[in-house]
């Protein structure tokens, strides 16, 4: 009998409280992979001619996958609010604004990858609000560390369309079987190899790069060995590091002084699930998990990887 998503039920002291969000996550999942499968023939694919919050060029599917991922969370019936890196502002769930759980979600990560039919992911995280509930939730119930974190993981739309997540009792990859029409585990218990792999980097920056990072990257990927990868999809280079070894990094540069990657969404849901794997989430001035949030769209440096590659990198 294959493990489908329900062995999330039993996983940890959070697990059966998760499972209704992950299941949620895991219909939108397939919605949004058809959508990216069937995209061309609909038109859907290309810019939708406005910039995001974050400046950056909407593609039609990043709203489309916003739209999907929000309809799911309402559906769970436990979710208050979801903070979307595709929204300038805090989602508020009205018909359920006294529920215990708050989602925050980069729907369609690596959007700038679908016009040349490359892997793209969805990445989110729960926690649990602060406010009471018969109290509206707003932007504050969001912002929490890491530490804070319930739930966490992302979807690989590739060759097959994976779920990868954690309810704090280690990291479990499933992949989604047509036939079957239902996420069924396929790797149990993920570990990071804690040497070999690839340094995952945008090198292009390299010139820009701060605190001598370009320097200590080349004696890394020379004394340990380490081959280069690099997709332009966080939840691409995250999944490969975690498999295969390695480091996954965004530097601070004199473009991004803040680094690019956002905290809330994109950070702090990997670094949850890196430390669960067995490897290190830094910032390069503190554990990613242990920044205190200020603000929805917060961006930080990432190294994310086994913990000799991030320490060589960091010190
Ligand atoms: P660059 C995608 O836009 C993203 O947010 C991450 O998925 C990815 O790791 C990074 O930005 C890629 O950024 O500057 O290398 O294109």
């Amino acid at each position: 009998m294959a493990v489908t998503l329900n062995r999330i039920t039993r996983e940890g002291e959070y697990g059966p409280a998760m499972m209704p969000v992950i299941q949620g996550v895991g219909r939108a999942a397939i919605e949004i992979a058809y959508l990216l499968r069937s995209a061309v023939f609909r038109g859907a694919l290309g810019a939708a001619g406005v910039e995001n919050v974050q400046g950056e060029q909407q593609q039609k599917l990043d709203i489309l996958s916003d739209e999907i991922f929000l309809d799911e969370m309402r559906s769970t019936g436990h979710v208050c609010a979801v903070g979307s890196e595709e929204q300038e502002e805090l989602l508020v769930i009205d018909e359920y604004a006294s529920a215990d759980y708050l989602v925050l979600v980069d729907p369609l990560d690596g959007s700038s990858n679908l016009d040349v039919d490359g892997p793209v992911g969805t990445i989110f995280s729960v926690v649990k609000r602060k406010s009471p509930n018969d109290q509206r939730p707003d932007v504050s119930d969001t912002l929490q560390s890491g530490r804070e974190v319930l739930a966490a993981g992302y979807v690989l739309y590739g060759p097959s369309t994976m779920l990868v997540c954690s309810v704090g009792a280690g990291v479990s990859g499933y992949t989604y079987n047509a036939n079957n029409a239902r996420f069924e585990v396929s790797h149990p218990d993920m570990s990071i190899p804690q040497s070999g792999g690839y340094y995952s980097v945008n090198e292009g920056n390299s010139s820009q790069w701060m605190h001598g990072i370009a320097d200590k990257l080349v004696s890394v990927r020379h004394t340990q060995k380490l081959g280069m990868r690099y997709v332009g999809a966080m939840v691409a280079d995250m999944h490969r590091t975690i498999l295969k070894g390695g480091v996954f990094l965004y530097p601070a540069d004199a473009k991004n002084t803040n680094g690019k990657l956002r905290l809330l969404y994109e950070a702090i849901p990997m670094g949850f699930l890196m430390e669960q794997a067995g490897g290190k989430a830094h910032t390069g001035e503190q554990p990613v998990l242990d920044v205190q949030p200020e603000a929805l769209h917060q961006r930080v440096p990432v190294y994310l990887g086994a913990h000799a590659s991030v320490d060589a990198l960091i010190s």
